[in-house]
């Protein structure tokens, strides 16, 4: 049963803390993940070793899987499940690759020509996550923009499976993406591994990639301590629902606890435009989740989500809007008017038969998405994330003496007498 609460009579606070998620109080996850960090940085491969042992309770004599071992294991998955992938790959690849657009020269003045050009980031770092489900997706979400930008060195990072290998799903879509080595490290640890470098694991310029509370933490802390960046801060998984009384009540259901068996942090959001709506869809939860081979985590998800009873679809999304969910569906006959109206928020499903999932595997859009309210100001990934735009200019001599002066009245206005030479000397 979803806690219920209605829009109408919540105030700004309550609001405030409904919205609020994923936080590390007592920093108790900080103070592991700067001791792993510390660790890696000093014993390198060691440590790694060290760490698997530990984490994932497998002795590693490499601390990689090369091309022959990628090839044996992605030959154990049945061909329908390799076409699913491959069809997978397609449609993500054909919505990406529209992404690298190039643009115009602008001539901002008679001569003064100004540009941008996309490179690649060189080096990637990207973290596939093990634990609880494998999510060989997350590596054709990221692989995919990764290889379609241009990227030279392509890092792959999962943890070991006990038999010290990686599953098959993960090694086909390694062959899918041409990537022909796998580093068998997880955790905290691989986000050090790929920040700081070590004798086996190359220092790449950016990491992405899902994964849990530690991954999360080490993602924020190596950003402070050197110059690799992120895709972006991540949190738990969440998703909300907008339902009117054209939404089908089981597919809501279906459509929460497809976002609640990510795990037991995950948030499964409802906002209804009536309460039958709520209890509708409260019955169907029950009839659902007992029958989930996750029911357990899905079941601990749902009840620390919630439900809220919204006037109407303009009131339910201005809620939507300051949540900022990771994903949101708008179970409504009546959707297309109201897509203006959503602000905040990192993929959105449209109509009864658009379920997340669609989104999440296949259909083409990036399943990498900000969570705990950063879609305010995040996009997902995309192929922009593994580019940069360097901007370019040339001044002619027509150029020069049409921005000349302009330039020399800045410079000396600020007080920078060497700037107003660098186009003085030109001139004469
Ligand atoms: N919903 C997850 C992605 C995912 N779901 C992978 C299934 N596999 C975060 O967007
Ligand atoms: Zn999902």
């Amino acid at each position: 049963m979803l806690k219920t609460y209605n829009y109408a009579t919540l105030k700004k606070q309550e609001i405030d803390s409904l919205i609020a998620r994923n936080t590390d109080p007592s920093n108790a996850i900080q103070e592991i993940v700067d001791g792993i960090i510390q660790e890696v940085r000093t014993t390198g491969d060691q440590a790694l070793i060290d760490y698997a042992q530990k984490f994932d309770k497998v002795a590693l004599n490499s601390l990689y899987l090369d091309a022959d071992a990628i090839d044996a294991l992605a030959q154990t998955i049945h061909r329908d499940q390799q076409r699913a992938l491959e069809i997978a790959f397609q449609n993500i690849h054909k919505f990406h690759s529209t992404q690298l657009r190039r643009e115009r020269a602008v001539e901002t003045m008679p001569g003064v020509k100004c540009w941008r050009e996309v490179r690649p980031i060189e080096k990637v770092g990207l973290y596939i996550p093990g634990g609880s489900a494998v999510l060989p997706s997350t590596l054709l979400m990221l692989g995919v923009p990764a290889r379609i930008a241009g990227c030279k060195e392509i890092v792959v990072c999962s943890p070991p499976q006990s038999n010290g290998q990686i599953n098959g799903f993960v090694a086909y879509c390694l062959k899918l993406l041409k990537i022909d080595r796998i580093y068998l490290v997880g955790g905290a640890q691989a986000v050090a591994a790929m920040a700081f470098g070590t004798e086996s694991i190359p220092k790449v310029d950016k990491i992405f990639g899902p994964g849990n509370q530690f991954v999360t933490k080490a993602k924020s802390t190596i950003q402070s301590l050197t110059n690799v960046s992120i895709d972006m801060p991540a949190g738990p998984s969440e998703v909300l629902v907008i339902a009117d009384e054209t939404a089908n009540p089981a597919y809501v259901a279906a459509d929460l606890l497809a976002q609640a068996e990510h795990g037991a942090d995950s948030q499964a959001v409802l906002v209804a435009t009536s309460q039958e709506i709520i209890d509708a869809v409260n019955v169907a939860l029950a009839e659902q989740l007992p029958a989930l081979p996750r029911r357990e985590l899905a079941g601990k998800a749902i009840e620390n989500s919630y439900a809220v009873l919204a006037a109407d679809l303009r009131e339910a999304l201005a809620f939507s809007n300051s949540y900022a969910p990771e994903h949101l569906i708008l179970e409504t006959s009546d959707w297309e008017r109201h897509t203006r109206y959503i602000l905040n928020a990192g993929s959105v499903f449209l109509g009864h038969l658009t379920p997340e999932s669609a989104g999440d595997y296949a259909s083409g859009t990036n399943h990498t998405l900000p969570t705990s309210g950063y879609a305010r100001s995040y996009s997902g990934v995309s192929v922009d994330s593994f580019v940069k735009k360097v901007t370019f200019q040339h001044i002619s001599e027509v150029g020069l003496q049409h921005i000349g002066s302009t330039v020399e009245i800045l410079a000396e206005l600020e007080g920078l007498q060497a700037h107003k030479n660098a186009v003085s000397i030109r001139k004469s």
